[in-house]
């Protein structure tokens, strides 16, 4: 089906602007998309109309609030694809979801001698969180080393994988590289071998349709603002019976069921994981964030990014110069290059002043950019509203940079 572009368009208030007297071309979506029209009109709503506490009061808007912020569970357990509402956990975003299974994990499974594989194009967020489980449990970071190509070593994870193995994780679409993992053979053979998996969606969730029964993973994460939704809202997604297992995270209001001096007993779920007043107002955008992309569809939404970063990749293989920074058989949502001998910040700076947004730098993935050896790349990622005319002016744009740096 094609999409209606001109209608998509029309949704998102930030694209008609000019950024430096030219249109603005926003390619820096891996970072974070811009909202409809529907999502900050349903925030704004909440805040005109609906504001309140949820879950604790019996009066008219809390309820109301409350029916809202739980039809946003209910709209992302849709997305997903998930058994129950019990199994979505609203965080702040992907990061936060992974410290809070890192931290329950570390508190309740690892021991001394464990082991925990991360991969070699991992986002700092699903490093970081391990390495300090790491410190704290005794247990021994292992990492699936990356080919050439920006493709995850298979043969090498295999060879990692061993009964000490307690828990792996890996992205869906790499940030830095637009590497699709081979997640469904990386959730099976970590089982195989009885560990744990969690698998960050961050960058799969607003491109792909992903329903985690399927994936069958044990934990699946992802934030909202990456997929036309508000900032500060994210989701963790894990089996109940899991979760159910698993030590609360934050102790506050909300995540128990009756506290006194001598103990406390906690909630059920999801409401044990969720201590402190939530973000109500983000909650309610990132249900209006999915019914966008119900109403555009997934898999339009898929198949025409897919035809964006084709006609992306002929075109900047007929630039000289051009160095792509990993070629995976199968990628998605961006593309990661460098210009030879030109410093991507300066390329990144000459494309602003062309009204032209993209990311350059080491994208939250530093030890991607020393394993290729370059100081940073230009990254240019694409949502459903970017259109080949804009890649057209990004093009330009790069032959605008060989000019001037050339
Ligand atoms: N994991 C992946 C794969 C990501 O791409 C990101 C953010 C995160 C985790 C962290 O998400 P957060 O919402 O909790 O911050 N990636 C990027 C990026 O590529 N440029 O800016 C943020």
């Amino acid at each position: 089906m094609a999409l209606n572009l001109e209608n998509i368009r029309a949704q998102f208030p930030v694209l008609h602007q000019e950024v430096n007297g030219r249109p603005l071309v926003y390619f820096d979506n891996a970072a974070t998309s811009q909202k409809p029209k529907m999502v900050i009109d349903a925030i704004a709503q909440y805040y005109n109309k609906e504001n309140s506490n949820i879950h604790r009061g019996v009066h008219y808007l809390s309820q109301l609030a409350t029916d809202k912020y739980e039809k946003a569970r209910e709209a992302i357990r849709r997305l997903l694809n998930a058994k129950a509402v019990e199994e979505i956990i609203f965080t702040r975003g992907t990061t936060e979801a992974i410290n809070l299974v890192a931290n329950c994990l570390t508190r309740s499974l690892f021991k001394p001698g464990d082991e925990i594989i991360i991969s070699a194009i991992e986002h700092h967020s699903n490093i970081v969180p391990w390495q300090m489980a790491c410190e704290q449990s005794g247990a021994v970071l292992k990492v699936i080393p990356v080919l050439d190509s920006g493709e995850l070593d298979m043969d090498a994870y295999k060879a990692l994988l061993n009964e000490k193995t307690k828990f792996v994780t890996v992205n869906s679409i790499s940030n830095a590289l637009g590497t699709v993992n081979p997640i469904e053979e990386i959730i099976a053979l970590a089982h195989a071998k009885g560990a744990l998996i969690l698998i960050d969606g961050a960058q799969s969730v607003p491109h792909a349709k992903v329903d985690v029964q399927a994936l069958d993973a044990d934990f699946y994460c992802f934030s909202a603002h990456k997929m036309y939704g508000p900032t500060g809202v994210g989701v963790l997604h894990g089996k109940k019976e899991i979760l159910e297992k698993m030590p609360p995270y934050h102790g506050g209001g909300e995540m128990i069921k009756e506290v006194t001096f001598e103990g406390t007993t906690y909630n059920d779920l999801p409401f044990k994981f969720e201590g402190g007043t939530p973000n109500i107002a983000g909650g309610i955008g990132v249900e209006a964030a999915v019914r966008f992309m119900e109403e555009v569809g997934v898999e339009n939404i898929a198949n025409y990014e897919a035809e964006l970063l084709a006609y992306a990749l002929e075109k900047l293989k007929e630039i000289e110069g051009v160095q792509f920074i990993g070629e995976a058989k199968n990628r998605a949502g961006l593309v990661s290059f460098n210009l030879k001998g030109i410093h991507p910040y300066d390329a990144g700076t000459v494309l602003d002043k062309l009204g032209i947004a993209i990311r350059t730098g080491h994208h939250c993935a530093q030890p991607v950019m020393d394993r290729f050896d370059v100081p940073g790349t230009m990254r240019a990622s694409f949502a459903v509203y970017n259109t080949k005319q804009e890649i057209d002016v990004f093009i330009a744009g790069i032959h605008r940079v060989k000019q001037m740096f050339g």
